[in-house]
């Protein structure tokens, strides 16, 4: 078969790419000199209007902004997360058309440039654009830039009184269809997976706009990022030329690696840093004689005047490097790890030395770290630094600086269904709720859009590595030519662009896809199955490798997120797919489990060297529920509002409300009642607080099981090195597997993370088959640490303590210490004793070889807690005297099993613990971290506080959850 897709070669590809980039310049009316902006008209200061296709609707529009919003701010549509909006509101999508259109007031100011740019820096998606009534350009990829030559259109306009702008978007699901339609060479089948709408694998646009199993189906149209109009040079005389911009900086790759340093291998790291700048610029000359001159200000260390080779007019790459010495720079870490050192790089570009035109300056802030996802074969002969003996098969961990770090963290999803209305403060929120909850690492995962350099900026702040992913996520793409020349650039502005965050830990080349498309080569088996495979190999992992490899020098390239990882390289890298060796382990894997009876089984869970996902969904509190629910009767487990909402599993179509909800409903009721007293509060807002807190726990507790497996792992053969739990954040208000609410509310899983991502754990493990109690601790720690760990059995009636014991112990780094086993309830729990009617409470105190203290506490139930002798603890809560952000909790009776404060919806942010064991007679103090705070009043005067207990009895303070403000 003659292969289509073998037609094209990257680097022509590369070459004939016209997708531009750049972090957001300094913005402004006719912002004139010498700036890397040049002189800039900010296209977002127009007044826009957006219409549809009759011109039925015709209002005001926001550039950048999206359209679903512009027709909320014009009181056309309700909030679409209000209800069931989102059903009514699937219109918006179809229409066939959504025209923005702008007049430029002033076109006569450009008259004098030398050229004009259209720059845009995303157009969601499938567009025309025209200018003053002539056609610019068709467009159809969201992630794209784009800077379209608009001079002749600008300075000799054929239509004497158009003075538009318009940018005319096709209904994304129509545009769709029609490309599938239209399609030879696609797979016909291919197959959607997750989404409401079909063939979102046509479109280059955020996947989940289409749908997910967590979210909404909106797919939004609109100029989602800002616009400009660039007037460069002046056609006039040479002294106003000489003032004004020749060239205009679009999008700028640094590359900071260790000299030598190879893609995917372990570089030396003795070796200097080598600083790669690539400018990708538009001139309006040529420039032969230009230079580059390179420095980091606060080194003190600056190159020579670099010469780059000629600039023409139009799109050029101005590539220059130069060494830095090891010794200068301190190296940016992970958090916890070290500093996160952050320089600015400074770059000029002189166009033409000595001729008198102003170079350009800009800034760009970077780091110097080195960051290796190790895929390689461990070595036959091992020499083992830590854990170990060694599962043998290839390696699959991050080395930071050469060290070796155990990746804690989740995954990432849109933050909102509108991007637009994600604001920093949001992202900031979120990814402080990861690093709160003692994450290192934060996935990015391909089913949204890739991030932009505010959310890098922040996570390079805060020492949060980002591992990344192309956007395409379980499905079958196209590979014919139209679609990867459209992808290609996609991929190479977006690489250039981040790459100069240290935050960035990988590119991963989608979500799923290698157990995806290995399902659909063993189902259809044959030459169909081959083809679909081959196809993607050549896509994914080698197309695509080529593009990164051959962009930068500093980073891993995995084509898949979960995946068997590669049989042999680096020239070229190959997939290894099936190709195994029995005994051998190999690549990182998932946990998908939703039999409530078996979740807890340790021995089902994976021996993997790194679990990329693993999840569970559960209610978000009922203050977010109150953002979007209104009638009273929404607030029931199965109402069918709270029903509509639920995606899992996806309806996988357009039906509504979602016919697979009962499915996921199902699976969340069964976690509950297979573990908890049922819920059965006679106030129907409280009942349903408490099924929403209940299933909550039935998440945090699975994840948690899950994450010390893992970490266990660390010291076992298959020498686990990540966990990264599905999902860190929400899309909206729904069930989901977040950690973090819509809201930002922390859910009781989240809690749990930051206690079992502490660097020194205490682990009850129990296997649920064989009645083995094993009590283990571990640490991700560099050094070793020692310490003593406390191990109380107490009873539920008054938390008096029954049997105790005290364990020293010494673990080594990425290792394990068994402090003691036992088999068999009767064995476990002490004598004279009913498991019903007892718990362990196990603390550890810990020092590492420079003196730092550590400390954890966990504990264990012999028996389900609906089988647990539970009492009435009689929890209080107050404020802690003399403090704004202090609270007291306290059990005055019985010992309380999953104590948990909710704060008002008025402030944001985090307890320093929530969802504790409490204990008659030892009160607990819990400080509240802020992230806002907009009460009238002392915030503490409207905590709920409640237990497992509260479930099924009335008489608690509880019964008001939610109605304080
Ligand atoms: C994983 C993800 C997502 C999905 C999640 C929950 O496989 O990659 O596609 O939302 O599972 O089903």
């Amino acid at each position: 078969m003659v292969r289509l897709l073998h037609l094209i070669a990257p680097g022509l590809l590369a070459a004939a790419a016209s997708a531009f980039a750049g972090p957001q310049s300094p913005l402004g009316d006719f912002i004139t000199g010498n700036s890397s902006a040049g002189t800039t008209f900010n296209l977002s200061t127009l007044a826009w209007t957006v219409k549809n296709t009759n011109g039925s609707i015709q209002i005001p529009a926001s550039v950048p902004g999206q359209v679903h919003l512009d027709l909320l701010k014009a009181g056309i549509i309700g909030e679409p997360y209000v209800e069931i909006n989102e059903f009514y509101q699937r219109w918006i999508a179809y229409e066939p058309t959504w025209t923005y259109t702008a007049k430029i007031q002033n076109p006569d100011d450009l008259r004098s440039a030398k050229k004009i740019f259209l720059r845009f820096d995303g157009l969601d998606t499938a567009c025309n654009i025209s200018l003053f009534g002539q056609h610019v350009a068709a467009v159809a990829n969201q992630f794209r830039q784009w800077a379209f030559d608009v001079t002749s259109i600008v300075q000799s306009p054929t239509n004497s009184t158009d003075r538009n702008i318009t940018v005319a978007f096709q209904s994304p699901i129509l545009y769709a269809k029609e490309v599938r339609e239209r399609s030879e060479v696609y797979p016909p089948d291919a197959y959607t997976n997750q989404s409401v709408f079909s063939n979102r694998e046509y479109i280059r646009k955020q996947q989940a706009d289409f749908g997910w199993d967590w979210g909404p189906a909106f797919a939004p149209s609109g100029i989602w990022k800002p616009a400009l109009l660039l007037a460069l040079g002046s056609r006039q005389n040479a002294s106003e030329n000489q003032k004004r911009p020749q060239i205009h900086e679009l999008n700028t790759l640094v590359d900071i690696y260790r000299v030598g340093q190879l893609n995917n291998i372990p570089p030396n790291q003795n070796a200097n840093w080598m600083v790669n700048v690539s400018a990708e610029v538009l001139s309006v000359d040529t420039f032969d004689r230009a230079t580059v001159t390179l420095s980091f200000p606060q080194l003190q260390v600056t190159s020579p005047p670099i010469r780059v080779a000629g600039i023409k007019p139009g799109r050029n790459f101005v590539t220059a490097h130069f060494e830095v010495d090891k010794s200068k720079p301190h190296l940016w870490w992970p958090v916890h790890m070290g500093k996160q050192n952050l320089y600015d790089l400074h770059i000029s570009i002189n166009p033409q030395p000595t001729s008198g035109l102003a170079p350009m300056n800009y800034t760009r802030r970077t780091a110097f770290r080195t960051i290796v996802l190790n895929l390689l074969r461990y070595p036959d002969a091992l020499t083992i630094p830590f854990g170990g003996p060694y599962k043998p098969g290839d390696q699959f961990h991050f080395e930071v600086n050469g060290v070796t770090f155990f990746a804690k963290g989740a995954n990432w999803v849109p933050a909102d269904a509108f991007y637009r209305r994600i604001t920093k403060e949001r992202r900031r929120g979120i990814l402080q709720s990861a690093v709160d909850a003692n994450m290192n690492m934060v996935r990015v995962w391909a089913g949204g859009v890739y991030e932009d350099d505010e959310f890098y900026d922040l996570a390079d702040e805060m020492g949060l590595l980002l591992w990344s992913e192309l956007q395409f996520s379980i499905s079958t793409y196209p590979a014919d030519p139209a679609f990867l020349s459209n992808v290609i650039p996609e991929i190479e502005y977006n690489v250039r662009r981040i790459n100069r965050h240290p935050s960035l830990a990988l590119w991963v080349g989608n979500n799923e896809m290698e157990w995806f498309v290995l399902g659909l080569n063993a189902t259809y088996r044959g030459a169909y199955g081959k083809h679909l495979l081959d196809e993607w190999d050549y896509t994914f992992v080698q197309l695509f490798q080529r593009v990164i490899l051959s962009t930068t020098r500093s980073i891993t390239y995995l084509f898949s997120s979960t995946t068997q990882g590669y049989l042999s390289g680096p020239d070229p890298w190959i997939a290894r797919y099936n190709n195994k060796t029995r005994g051998e382990l190999y690549g990182s894997a998932e946990n998908w489990n939703f039999g409530i009876a078996t979740f807890e089984d340790i021995t089902r869970f994976p021996a993997a060297r790194f679990v990329n996902e693993f999840g569970f969904h559960s209610m978000p509190s009922i203050y977010t529920w109150d953002e979007v629910l209104t009638s009273p009767s929404d607030y029931q487990f199965n109402s069918s509002v709270v029903v509509a909402r639920n995606r899992k599993p996806p309806p996988g179509g357009t039906a509504w409300p979602n016919p697979n909800s009962p499915n996921g409903m199902y699976q969340m009721t069964q976690g509950v009642i297979t573990h908890y007293p049922v819920p059965s509060r006679v106030d129907q807002r409280t009942n349903f607080s408490m099924w929403c807190h209940a299933t909550q726990l039935t998440q945090a507790q699975f994840m948690q099981l899950q994450i010390e497996s893992y970490r266990l792992g660390s010291g076992r053969p298959e020498n686990n090195l990540g966990a990264l739990v599905w999902q860190l954040n929400d899309i909206w208000q729904a069930d989901s597997w977040s950690g973090v609410e819509y809201s930002f509310r922390w859910k009781i899983l989240q809690y749990h993370l930051r206690r079992v991502y502490q660097p020194v754990i205490i682990v009850p493990l129990f296997n649920t088959r064989t009645a083995d109690l094993s009590v283990y601790t571990s640490t991700d720690l560099r050094s070793t640490v020692k310490g003593t760990a406390s191990l109380i059995w107490r009873t539920w009636q008054n938390g008096a303590a029954v049997n105790s014991s005290v364990v020293h112990f010494t673990t080594r780094s990425l290792n394990n210490t068994l402090l003691g086993r036992a088999v068999g309830l009767s064995t476990i729990v002490p004598a004279g004793y009913s498991a019903n009617d007892v718990w362990l409470q196990l603390t550890l105190n810990a020092t590492d070889a420079s003196g730092n203290k550590y400390n954890h506490e966990n504990v264990f139930t012999p028996v389900k807690l609906n089988a647990a002798n539970l009492r009435d603890p009689e929890l209080t809560v107050r404020p802690q005297r003399g403090t704004t952000n202090g609270i007291v909790v306290e059990a005055s009776s019985a010992a309380a099993a999953y104590a948990w404060v909710d704060h008002p919806p008025c402030i944001t942010g985090h307890f320093s613990d929530n969802s504790i064991f409490v204990i008659p007679g030892q009160s607990r103090i819990l400080n509240f971290v802020v992230f806002e705070n907009t009460c009238h009043g002392d915030w503490r005067q409207s905590i709920v506080i409640r237990s497992v207990w509260d479930y099924n009895h009335e008489g608690s303070n509880t019964e008001s959850l939610g109605h304080s403000t």
